[in-house]
Protein backbone atom coordinates (compact mmCIF):
# COMPACT_ATOMS: atom_id res chain seq x y z
CA UNK A 1 0.00 0.00 0.00
CA UNK A 2 0.67 3.45 -0.27
CA UNK A 3 3.09 5.04 2.52
CA UNK A 4 2.86 8.70 2.40
CA UNK A 5 6.25 9.18 3.35
CA UNK A 6 7.73 8.14 0.46
CA UNK A 7 6.08 10.96 -1.64
CA UNK A 8 7.28 14.13 -2.15
CA UNK A 9 4.55 16.89 -0.22
CA UNK A 10 3.71 18.94 -3.62
CA UNK A 11 1.84 16.46 -5.17
CA UNK A 12 -0.97 14.63 -3.26
CA UNK A 13 -0.94 17.61 -0.54
CA UNK A 14 0.48 20.94 -1.93
CA UNK A 15 2.99 22.92 0.10
CA UNK A 16 2.76 25.51 2.44
CA UNK A 17 2.10 28.22 -0.06
CA UNK A 18 2.29 31.53 1.18
CA UNK A 19 5.40 31.89 -0.16
CA UNK A 20 7.37 30.39 -2.34
CA UNK A 21 11.03 30.33 -4.11
CA UNK A 22 11.34 28.22 -7.41
CA UNK A 23 14.96 27.72 -7.86
CA UNK A 24 15.89 26.33 -11.37
CA UNK A 25 19.48 24.88 -11.60
CA UNK A 26 21.53 23.25 -14.07
CA UNK A 27 23.82 20.76 -12.88
CA UNK A 28 27.42 20.95 -13.82
CA UNK A 29 29.01 18.73 -16.11
CA UNK A 30 32.28 18.31 -14.36
CA UNK A 31 30.91 17.40 -11.28
CA UNK A 32 27.79 14.88 -11.59
CA UNK A 33 29.42 12.33 -9.14
CA UNK A 34 29.25 15.28 -6.16
CA UNK A 35 26.32 16.35 -6.82
CA UNK A 36 24.29 13.00 -6.35
CA UNK A 37 26.69 12.83 -2.90
CA UNK A 38 25.34 15.63 -2.28
CA UNK A 39 21.64 15.34 -2.96
CA UNK A 40 21.95 12.48 -0.11
CA UNK A 41 22.35 15.55 2.75
CA UNK A 42 19.44 17.43 0.71
CA UNK A 43 16.93 14.05 1.30
CA UNK A 44 16.11 14.85 4.83
CA UNK A 45 14.69 18.31 4.17
CA UNK A 46 12.68 17.24 1.50
CA UNK A 47 8.95 17.56 2.84
CA UNK A 48 6.76 14.42 2.45
CA UNK A 49 3.14 14.00 1.76
CA UNK A 50 2.37 12.87 5.91
CA UNK A 51 4.94 15.66 6.50
CA UNK A 52 2.64 18.21 5.32
CA UNK A 53 -1.02 16.77 6.28
CA UNK A 54 0.60 17.04 10.20
CA UNK A 55 1.57 20.48 8.95
CA UNK A 56 -2.19 21.18 8.37
CA UNK A 57 -3.31 19.76 10.89
CA UNK A 58 -0.76 21.53 13.53
CA UNK A 59 -2.17 24.63 11.62
CA UNK A 60 -5.74 23.83 12.08
CA UNK A 61 -5.09 23.23 16.05
CA UNK A 62 -3.40 26.76 16.68
CA UNK A 63 -6.41 27.82 14.75
CA UNK A 64 -8.94 26.27 17.42
CA UNK A 65 -6.26 26.86 20.22
CA UNK A 66 -6.14 31.04 19.26
CA UNK A 67 -10.26 30.71 18.99
CA UNK A 68 -10.52 28.85 22.26
CA UNK A 69 -8.06 31.69 24.47
CA UNK A 70 -10.04 34.67 21.95
CA UNK A 71 -7.04 35.89 20.36
CA UNK A 72 -5.82 35.57 16.76
CA UNK A 73 -3.72 32.46 15.64
CA UNK A 74 0.34 33.33 15.92
CA UNK A 75 1.48 32.14 12.54
CA UNK A 76 3.55 28.90 12.60
CA UNK A 77 6.66 29.07 11.28
CA UNK A 78 6.39 26.20 8.47
CA UNK A 79 8.49 25.59 5.07
CA UNK A 80 8.22 22.85 2.31
CA UNK A 81 11.11 21.42 0.17
CA UNK A 82 10.77 19.45 -3.03
CA UNK A 83 13.13 18.63 -5.80
CA UNK A 84 11.98 17.69 -9.43
CA UNK A 85 14.12 16.58 -12.61
CA UNK A 86 13.77 17.46 -16.27
CA UNK A 87 14.81 14.90 -19.08
CA UNK A 88 18.05 16.67 -19.71
CA UNK A 89 18.60 16.81 -15.76
CA UNK A 90 18.09 12.58 -15.59
CA UNK A 91 20.60 12.06 -18.41
CA UNK A 92 23.06 14.63 -16.72
CA UNK A 93 22.95 12.30 -13.90
CA UNK A 94 23.37 9.10 -15.87
CA UNK A 95 20.06 7.79 -15.40
CA UNK A 96 19.01 6.59 -18.78
CA UNK A 97 16.01 4.23 -18.16
CA UNK A 98 13.14 5.15 -20.16
CA UNK A 99 10.54 6.39 -17.89
CA UNK A 100 7.38 5.46 -20.44
CA UNK A 101 5.92 9.11 -20.65
CA UNK A 102 7.10 10.66 -24.49
CA UNK A 103 6.08 13.88 -23.50
CA UNK A 104 8.05 14.42 -20.69
CA UNK A 105 11.24 12.92 -22.52
CA UNK A 106 11.08 15.56 -25.32
CA UNK A 107 10.51 18.26 -23.37
CA UNK A 108 8.13 21.24 -22.84
CA UNK A 109 10.41 23.17 -25.39
CA UNK A 110 9.80 20.84 -28.28
CA UNK A 111 6.26 20.60 -27.18
CA UNK A 112 5.53 24.30 -27.54
CA UNK A 113 4.28 24.37 -30.97
CA UNK A 114 1.66 21.53 -29.69
CA UNK A 115 0.99 24.01 -27.37
CA UNK A 116 0.06 26.72 -29.44
CA UNK A 117 2.56 28.80 -27.72
CA UNK A 118 3.30 32.11 -29.35
CA UNK A 119 6.67 32.31 -31.62
CA UNK A 120 6.12 28.33 -32.76
CA UNK A 121 4.37 29.57 -35.92
CA UNK A 122 7.03 30.50 -37.58
CA UNK A 123 10.33 29.46 -35.82
CA UNK A 124 10.68 26.38 -33.55
CA UNK A 125 11.69 28.85 -30.65
CA UNK A 126 9.06 30.52 -28.60
CA UNK A 127 8.97 33.65 -26.94
CA UNK A 128 10.20 32.42 -23.61
CA UNK A 129 12.96 33.76 -21.22
CA UNK A 130 16.40 32.30 -22.28
CA UNK A 131 16.59 29.99 -19.13
CA UNK A 132 13.91 27.92 -20.31
CA UNK A 133 14.71 28.64 -23.82
CA UNK A 134 18.07 26.58 -23.40
CA UNK A 135 16.84 24.61 -20.76
CA UNK A 136 17.29 23.27 -16.86
CA UNK A 137 18.30 20.03 -15.18
CA UNK A 138 15.76 20.55 -12.53
CA UNK A 139 14.07 22.89 -9.66
CA UNK A 140 13.81 22.70 -6.20
CA UNK A 141 10.70 24.31 -4.87
CA UNK A 142 11.50 26.39 -1.15
CA UNK A 143 8.06 27.50 0.18
CA UNK A 144 7.34 28.81 3.77
CA UNK A 145 5.17 31.20 5.70
CA UNK A 146 7.78 34.39 5.38
CA UNK A 147 10.32 35.55 3.13
CA UNK A 148 12.65 35.02 5.44
CA UNK A 149 12.01 31.37 6.15
CA UNK A 150 12.57 30.62 2.53
CA UNK A 151 15.61 32.46 2.43
CA UNK A 152 17.20 30.87 5.46
CA UNK A 153 16.06 27.35 4.19
CA UNK A 154 17.63 28.26 0.91
CA UNK A 155 20.71 29.31 2.07
CA UNK A 156 21.10 26.27 3.77
CA UNK A 157 20.32 24.43 0.20
CA UNK A 158 22.94 26.82 -1.39
CA UNK A 159 25.88 25.32 1.29
CA UNK A 160 25.23 21.73 0.47
CA UNK A 161 25.73 22.48 -2.94
CA UNK A 162 28.41 25.50 -2.90
CA UNK A 163 25.82 27.32 -5.42
CA UNK A 164 27.80 29.91 -6.23
CA UNK A 165 31.16 28.84 -5.30
CA UNK A 166 34.04 27.96 -7.30
CA UNK A 167 33.45 24.45 -6.55
CA UNK A 168 29.67 24.35 -6.62
CA UNK A 169 27.65 21.48 -8.32
CA UNK A 170 24.55 22.96 -9.61
CA UNK A 171 24.22 26.72 -11.21
CA UNK A 172 21.06 28.80 -10.43
CA UNK A 173 19.43 29.03 -14.11
CA UNK A 174 16.77 30.94 -12.77
CA UNK A 175 15.02 31.94 -9.59
CA UNK A 176 11.03 32.72 -9.47
CA UNK A 177 9.02 34.06 -6.21
CA UNK A 178 5.88 33.44 -6.23
CA UNK A 179 3.32 34.98 -3.25
CA UNK A 180 0.18 34.41 -2.67
CA UNK A 181 -1.57 38.01 -2.79
CA UNK A 182 -2.44 40.31 0.24
CA UNK A 183 -5.23 40.93 2.34
CA UNK A 184 -8.90 40.04 0.72
CA UNK A 185 -7.04 39.18 -2.58
CA UNK A 186 -5.20 36.04 -0.56
CA UNK A 187 -6.40 32.92 -2.71
CA UNK A 188 -7.16 35.17 -5.56
CA UNK A 189 -5.42 34.95 -8.84
CA UNK A 190 -4.22 38.11 -10.38
CA UNK A 191 -7.52 38.73 -12.93
CA UNK A 192 -9.16 38.74 -9.16
CA UNK A 193 -10.75 35.26 -8.99
CA UNK A 194 -10.91 32.82 -6.55
CA UNK A 195 -8.84 30.02 -7.73
CA UNK A 196 -7.58 26.65 -6.36
CA UNK A 197 -11.23 25.38 -5.55
CA UNK A 198 -11.55 22.34 -7.54
CA UNK A 199 -8.84 19.71 -7.02
CA UNK A 200 -9.59 15.54 -7.11
CA UNK A 201 -9.71 13.80 -3.91
CA UNK A 202 -7.50 10.94 -3.98
CA UNK A 203 -8.75 7.46 -3.36
CA UNK A 204 -7.25 6.24 0.27
CA UNK A 205 -5.41 9.38 0.49
CA UNK A 206 -8.13 11.42 1.37
CA UNK A 207 -10.45 10.25 3.58
CA UNK A 208 -13.70 12.16 2.38
CA UNK A 209 -14.92 14.40 -0.23
CA UNK A 210 -16.78 17.30 -0.58
CA UNK A 211 -19.99 17.43 -2.38
CA UNK A 212 -19.34 17.09 -6.79
CA UNK A 213 -15.34 16.40 -5.72
CA UNK A 214 -14.96 12.92 -7.52
CA UNK A 215 -12.30 10.71 -6.19
CA UNK A 216 -9.24 9.50 -8.54
CA UNK A 217 -7.44 6.10 -8.51
CA UNK A 218 -3.75 7.31 -7.39
CA UNK A 219 -2.60 6.01 -10.37
CA UNK A 220 -3.96 9.27 -11.75
CA UNK A 221 -0.99 10.79 -10.06
CA UNK A 222 1.38 8.51 -8.88
CA UNK A 223 3.25 6.25 -11.22
CA UNK A 224 2.76 2.76 -11.31
CA UNK A 225 -0.46 3.01 -8.81
CA UNK A 226 -3.78 2.08 -9.81
CA UNK A 227 -4.96 3.85 -12.63
CA UNK A 228 -1.31 4.75 -13.69
CA UNK A 229 -1.73 3.66 -17.53
CA UNK A 230 1.45 2.51 -17.36
CA UNK A 231 0.70 0.32 -14.32
CA UNK A 232 3.09 -2.54 -14.44
CA UNK A 233 4.74 -5.98 -13.10
CA UNK A 234 7.41 -3.87 -11.27
CA UNK A 235 4.74 -2.76 -8.67
CA UNK A 236 2.10 -5.40 -8.81
CA UNK A 237 2.27 -8.93 -9.99
CA UNK A 238 0.60 -8.26 -13.13
CA UNK A 239 0.93 -6.76 -17.06
CA UNK A 240 4.20 -5.93 -18.73
CA UNK A 241 6.41 -3.85 -17.43
CA UNK A 242 6.86 -0.51 -19.05
CA UNK A 243 8.15 2.00 -16.21
CA UNK A 244 11.62 1.35 -14.30
CA UNK A 245 11.00 0.49 -10.76
CA UNK A 246 12.29 3.78 -9.71
CA UNK A 247 9.39 5.80 -10.89
CA UNK A 248 7.21 4.00 -8.36
CA UNK A 249 5.17 7.37 -6.51
CA UNK A 250 6.91 9.65 -8.66
CA UNK A 251 4.87 12.39 -10.46
CA UNK A 252 5.30 14.39 -13.49
CA UNK A 253 5.13 18.32 -13.20
CA UNK A 254 4.36 20.49 -16.06
CA UNK A 255 5.70 24.23 -14.93
CA UNK A 256 4.42 27.26 -16.77
CA UNK A 257 5.93 30.22 -16.58
CA UNK A 258 2.45 32.50 -17.18
CA UNK A 259 2.24 36.13 -17.53
CA UNK A 260 -1.65 37.80 -16.85
CA UNK A 261 -2.08 41.23 -18.70
CA UNK A 262 -4.42 42.28 -15.90
CA UNK A 263 -4.78 46.11 -16.65
CA UNK A 264 -5.78 44.88 -19.94
CA UNK A 265 -8.71 41.91 -18.78
CA UNK A 266 -10.07 44.23 -16.85
CA UNK A 267 -10.05 47.24 -19.15
CA UNK A 268 -11.44 44.67 -21.96
CA UNK A 269 -14.46 43.54 -19.45
CA UNK A 270 -15.02 47.56 -18.65
CA UNK A 271 -15.62 48.29 -22.39
CA UNK A 272 -17.37 45.11 -23.29
CA UNK A 273 -20.43 44.92 -20.68
CA UNK A 274 -22.75 42.21 -21.04
CA UNK A 275 -25.73 44.39 -22.23
CA UNK A 276 -29.08 45.10 -20.71
CA UNK A 277 -27.49 44.80 -17.05
CA UNK A 278 -26.16 47.46 -14.90
CA UNK A 279 -22.33 48.22 -16.61
CA UNK A 280 -20.55 47.13 -13.78
CA UNK A 281 -22.61 43.81 -13.11
CA UNK A 282 -22.37 43.77 -17.15
CA UNK A 283 -18.79 43.60 -16.87
CA UNK A 284 -18.93 41.43 -14.23
CA UNK A 285 -20.54 38.81 -15.48
CA UNK A 286 -18.95 38.79 -18.70
CA UNK A 287 -15.57 38.02 -16.51
CA UNK A 288 -17.43 35.37 -14.77
CA UNK A 289 -18.70 33.65 -18.12
CA UNK A 290 -14.70 33.74 -19.18
CA UNK A 291 -13.90 31.79 -16.01
CA UNK A 292 -16.91 29.30 -15.20
CA UNK A 293 -16.83 31.11 -11.41
CA UNK A 294 -17.42 34.57 -10.04
CA UNK A 295 -14.53 36.79 -8.32
CA UNK A 296 -16.28 34.50 -5.13
CA UNK A 297 -15.40 30.99 -6.66
CA UNK A 298 -19.30 31.03 -6.92
CA UNK A 299 -19.86 29.00 -9.99
CA UNK A 300 -22.19 30.29 -12.92
CA UNK A 301 -23.63 27.28 -13.67
CA UNK A 302 -25.33 27.21 -10.03
CA UNK A 303 -25.41 30.88 -10.03
CA UNK A 304 -25.72 32.39 -13.12
CA UNK A 305 -26.84 36.00 -13.02
CA UNK A 306 -25.00 37.45 -9.86
CA UNK A 307 -22.10 36.38 -7.76
CA UNK A 308 -23.17 34.73 -4.42
CA UNK A 309 -20.19 35.21 -1.94
CA UNK A 310 -21.79 32.64 0.78
CA UNK A 311 -21.63 30.10 -2.19
CA UNK A 312 -18.09 30.65 -3.51
CA UNK A 313 -16.50 30.44 0.18
CA UNK A 314 -19.28 27.33 0.78
CA UNK A 315 -16.73 23.92 0.28
CA UNK A 316 -19.70 21.75 0.64
CA UNK A 317 -22.10 23.53 -2.59
CA UNK A 318 -19.14 25.18 -4.39
CA UNK A 319 -17.96 22.57 -6.14
CA UNK A 320 -21.56 20.50 -6.60
CA UNK A 321 -22.16 21.18 -10.11
CA UNK A 322 -21.93 18.98 -13.27
CA UNK A 323 -22.71 21.52 -16.19
CA UNK A 324 -25.74 18.91 -16.09
CA UNK A 325 -29.22 20.99 -15.83
CA UNK A 326 -31.71 20.34 -18.09
CA UNK A 327 -30.83 23.64 -20.00
CA UNK A 328 -26.92 22.93 -19.85
CA UNK A 329 -25.92 20.46 -21.94
CA UNK A 330 -27.66 22.61 -25.09
CA UNK A 331 -27.44 26.26 -24.60
CA UNK A 332 -25.10 28.31 -22.67
CA UNK A 333 -27.61 29.65 -20.05
CA UNK A 334 -25.68 29.34 -17.40
CA UNK A 335 -22.14 28.49 -18.46
CA UNK A 336 -20.34 28.95 -22.13
CA UNK A 337 -19.04 25.77 -23.39
CA UNK A 338 -15.95 27.68 -23.69
CA UNK A 339 -15.58 28.64 -19.96
CA UNK A 340 -11.93 27.98 -18.81
CA UNK A 341 -13.59 25.57 -15.68
CA UNK A 342 -16.04 23.84 -18.56
CA UNK A 343 -13.16 23.53 -20.87
CA UNK A 344 -10.67 22.26 -18.41
CA UNK A 345 -12.70 19.69 -16.63
CA UNK A 346 -15.96 19.51 -18.68
CA UNK A 347 -17.82 17.23 -16.15
CA UNK A 348 -21.03 15.80 -17.88
CA UNK A 349 -20.36 17.21 -21.16
CA UNK A 350 -17.66 14.78 -21.99
CA UNK A 351 -18.72 11.74 -19.74
CA UNK A 352 -21.95 12.15 -21.11
CA UNK A 353 -20.53 10.53 -24.73
CA UNK A 354 -19.36 7.21 -22.64
CA UNK A 355 -22.16 6.44 -20.33
CA UNK A 356 -20.22 2.85 -20.16
CA UNK A 357 -17.02 4.41 -18.93
CA UNK A 358 -17.54 4.99 -15.33
CA UNK A 359 -15.49 8.12 -15.49
CA UNK A 360 -14.31 9.77 -18.97
CA UNK A 361 -12.89 12.38 -17.31
CA UNK A 362 -10.70 10.70 -14.61
CA UNK A 363 -7.75 10.54 -16.70
CA UNK A 364 -7.82 14.17 -17.68
CA UNK A 365 -7.64 15.64 -13.46
CA UNK A 366 -4.42 17.12 -12.65
CA UNK A 367 -3.51 18.83 -9.50
CA UNK A 368 -2.91 21.99 -9.38
CA UNK A 369 -0.41 23.74 -7.24
CA UNK A 370 0.68 26.73 -8.55
CA UNK A 371 1.05 30.36 -7.00
CA UNK A 372 1.15 34.07 -8.07
CA UNK A 373 4.16 35.98 -9.02
CA UNK A 374 4.55 39.69 -9.60
CA UNK A 375 3.39 42.68 -7.69
CA UNK A 376 -0.47 44.13 -7.45
CA UNK A 377 -1.44 46.65 -10.47
CA UNK A 378 -1.01 50.07 -9.67
CA UNK A 379 -2.69 53.20 -9.96
CA UNK A 380 -0.96 54.10 -13.16
CA UNK A 381 -1.46 50.83 -15.01
CA UNK A 382 -5.08 51.00 -13.97
CA UNK A 383 -5.67 54.17 -15.01
CA UNK A 384 -3.48 53.45 -18.54
CA UNK A 385 -4.97 49.98 -19.01
CA UNK A 386 -1.81 48.90 -19.98
CA UNK A 387 1.00 46.27 -17.88
CA UNK A 388 4.36 47.43 -17.17
CA UNK A 389 5.07 45.18 -14.49
CA UNK A 390 5.44 41.87 -15.17
CA UNK A 391 2.88 39.29 -12.75
CA UNK A 392 0.72 36.50 -13.44
CA UNK A 393 0.99 32.45 -12.42
CA UNK A 394 3.44 30.31 -11.66
CA UNK A 395 1.21 27.39 -13.29
CA UNK A 396 2.42 23.91 -11.80
CA UNK A 397 0.35 20.75 -11.98
CA UNK A 398 0.99 16.85 -11.25
CA UNK A 399 -0.23 14.31 -13.15
CA UNK A 400 1.07 10.23 -14.07
CA UNK A 401 0.83 10.97 -17.69
CA UNK A 402 1.41 14.20 -19.33
CA UNK A 403 -0.59 13.42 -22.54
CA UNK A 404 -3.75 12.88 -20.98
CA UNK A 405 -2.99 15.66 -18.49
CA UNK A 406 -2.19 19.20 -18.79
CA UNK A 407 -1.23 18.92 -22.29
CA UNK A 408 -4.40 17.39 -23.42
CA UNK A 409 -6.35 20.32 -21.42
CA UNK A 410 -4.19 22.88 -23.47
CA UNK A 411 -4.19 21.22 -26.78
CA UNK A 412 -7.20 19.27 -26.86
CA UNK A 413 -9.65 21.04 -24.71
CA UNK A 414 -8.81 24.76 -24.39
CA UNK A 415 -6.84 25.12 -28.02
CA UNK A 416 -9.62 23.50 -29.58
CA UNK A 417 -12.19 25.16 -30.87
CA UNK A 418 -14.99 21.96 -31.49
CA UNK A 419 -14.51 21.23 -27.62
CA UNK A 420 -16.75 20.21 -25.59
CA UNK A 421 -18.65 18.72 -28.41
CA UNK A 422 -22.05 19.61 -28.35
CA UNK A 423 -25.01 20.40 -30.56
CA UNK A 424 -27.67 23.24 -30.25
CA UNK A 425 -31.32 22.93 -29.93
CA UNK A 426 -31.61 22.03 -33.84
CA UNK A 427 -29.08 19.00 -33.65
CA UNK A 428 -26.56 21.17 -35.43
CA UNK A 429 -22.99 21.33 -33.91
CA UNK A 430 -22.18 24.07 -31.92
CA UNK A 431 -18.09 25.45 -32.23
CA UNK A 432 -17.80 27.25 -28.85
CA UNK A 433 -14.23 28.72 -29.69
CA UNK A 434 -11.43 28.73 -27.53
CA UNK A 435 -10.82 28.97 -24.13
CA UNK A 436 -10.85 32.77 -23.31
CA UNK A 437 -8.20 32.84 -20.54
CA UNK A 438 -5.37 30.16 -21.79
CA UNK A 439 -7.18 29.27 -25.13
CA UNK A 440 -4.19 29.34 -28.00
CA UNK A 441 -3.00 28.85 -31.30
CA UNK A 442 0.01 29.53 -33.13
CA UNK A 443 -1.58 31.75 -35.30
CA UNK A 444 -2.41 34.14 -32.53
CA UNK A 445 -6.46 35.17 -33.30
CA UNK A 446 -9.03 34.18 -30.56
CA UNK A 447 -12.66 34.28 -30.15
CA UNK A 448 -15.37 32.14 -28.98
CA UNK A 449 -19.07 32.23 -28.15
CA UNK A 450 -21.57 31.69 -25.72
CA UNK A 451 -20.00 35.16 -23.54
CA UNK A 452 -23.36 36.29 -24.15
CA UNK A 453 -26.36 34.23 -22.29
CA UNK A 454 -28.67 36.49 -24.58
CA UNK A 455 -26.86 36.27 -27.75
CA UNK A 456 -25.24 32.95 -27.27
CA UNK A 457 -24.15 32.26 -31.41
CA UNK A 458 -22.61 35.62 -31.66
CA UNK A 459 -19.07 34.82 -31.76
CA UNK A 460 -16.84 37.59 -29.57
CA UNK A 461 -13.20 38.27 -30.79
CA UNK A 462 -10.24 38.09 -27.61
CA UNK A 463 -7.46 39.29 -26.85
CA UNK A 464 -4.70 38.10 -25.71
CA UNK A 465 -4.08 37.98 -21.85
CA UNK A 466 -1.63 35.49 -21.04
CA UNK A 467 1.24 34.97 -21.91
CA UNK A 468 2.96 32.00 -21.69
CA UNK A 469 7.18 32.48 -21.42
CA UNK A 470 8.31 29.31 -20.68
CA UNK A 471 8.20 26.28 -18.52
CA UNK A 472 9.30 22.48 -18.50
CA UNK A 473 8.08 19.09 -17.63
CA UNK A 474 9.45 17.57 -15.01
CA UNK A 475 9.80 14.60 -12.34
CA UNK A 476 9.13 14.65 -8.91
CA UNK A 477 10.78 11.10 -7.84
CA UNK A 478 9.87 9.26 -4.11
CA UNK A 479 11.75 9.64 -1.38
CA UNK A 480 13.18 5.65 -1.47
CA UNK A 481 13.87 6.88 -5.31
CA UNK A 482 15.62 9.74 -4.64
CA UNK A 483 17.83 7.48 -1.95
CA UNK A 484 18.41 4.29 -4.19
CA UNK A 485 18.76 5.75 -7.45
CA UNK A 486 19.21 9.89 -7.68
CA UNK A 487 21.67 10.22 -4.65
CA UNK A 488 25.18 8.61 -4.06
FE1 LIG B 1 -7.12 27.44 -14.54
N1 LIG B 1 -8.18 32.02 -13.41
O1 LIG B 1 -7.75 32.60 -12.49
O2 LIG B 1 -9.04 32.51 -14.11
N2 LIG B 1 -8.44 28.33 -13.28
N3 LIG B 1 -6.17 29.21 -14.83
N4 LIG B 1 -5.70 26.51 -15.71
N5 LIG B 1 -7.96 25.65 -14.18
C1 LIG B 1 -9.42 27.69 -12.57
O3 LIG B 1 -12.17 25.79 -9.95
C2 LIG B 1 -6.57 30.44 -14.39
C3 LIG B 1 -4.66 27.09 -16.34
C4 LIG B 1 -7.58 24.43 -14.72
O4 LIG B 1 -12.29 21.37 -11.95
C5 LIG B 1 -10.18 28.64 -11.81
O5 LIG B 1 -10.42 25.76 -8.65
C6 LIG B 1 -5.64 31.44 -14.88
C7 LIG B 1 -3.96 26.14 -17.16
C8 LIG B 1 -8.40 23.37 -14.16
O6 LIG B 1 -13.84 22.78 -12.54
C9 LIG B 1 -9.63 29.85 -12.07
C10 LIG B 1 -4.67 30.77 -15.59
C11 LIG B 1 -4.64 24.95 -17.03
C12 LIG B 1 -9.29 23.99 -13.30
C13 LIG B 1 -8.53 29.68 -13.01
C14 LIG B 1 -5.02 29.38 -15.56
C15 LIG B 1 -5.72 25.20 -16.08
C16 LIG B 1 -8.99 25.41 -13.33
C17 LIG B 1 -11.39 28.35 -10.92
C18 LIG B 1 -3.47 31.28 -16.32
C19 LIG B 1 -4.37 23.62 -17.67
C20 LIG B 1 -10.37 23.30 -12.46
C21 LIG B 1 -10.98 27.81 -9.59
C22 LIG B 1 -2.85 32.39 -16.03
C23 LIG B 1 -3.92 23.47 -18.89
C24 LIG B 1 -11.66 23.20 -13.24
C25 LIG B 1 -11.23 26.34 -9.39
C26 LIG B 1 -12.68 22.39 -12.51
C27 LIG B 1 -9.68 26.34 -12.57
C28 LIG B 1 -7.74 30.67 -13.60
C29 LIG B 1 -4.29 28.40 -16.19
C30 LIG B 1 -6.60 24.23 -15.65
C31 LIG B 1 -10.14 31.14 -11.41
C32 LIG B 1 -5.68 32.94 -14.69
C33 LIG B 1 -2.72 26.42 -18.01
C34 LIG B 1 -8.29 21.89 -14.46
Amino acid sequence: PLDLNNVQGDILAGLPKKTQTYFFFLIDESRVQAFRKQLATLIPLITTTAQVFSHHEKISQNKKDAVGRGVSPSLLKISGVNIVFSQKGLVKMGINDNIGDDVFRKGMLADAPTLGDPGTATSDSPDWVPAFKQGVDGMILVSGESHQTVAETLAEIERIFFVGAHCATIHEALRIVGDVRPGKEKGHEHFGFLDGISQPAVRGVNATNNPGQEFVRQGITLLGREGDDKFNAAFVDQGPNTRPSWALDGSFLAFRYLFQLVPEFQTFLKRNPIAGLAPDLGSELLGARFVGRWMSGAPVDIAPTHDDPALGKDASRNNNFRYAFPDDSKTQDRCPFAAHTRKTNPRADIEDLNATTANANEKHRIFRRGVQFGPEVTAAEAASGKTVHGRGLLFAAYQSNIHFGFQFLQNNWSNTANFPPKTGPTGAAVISGLDPLIGQNTAGARSMIGANPQSQSTSLTLPTWVVPKGGEYFFSPSIPALKATFAL
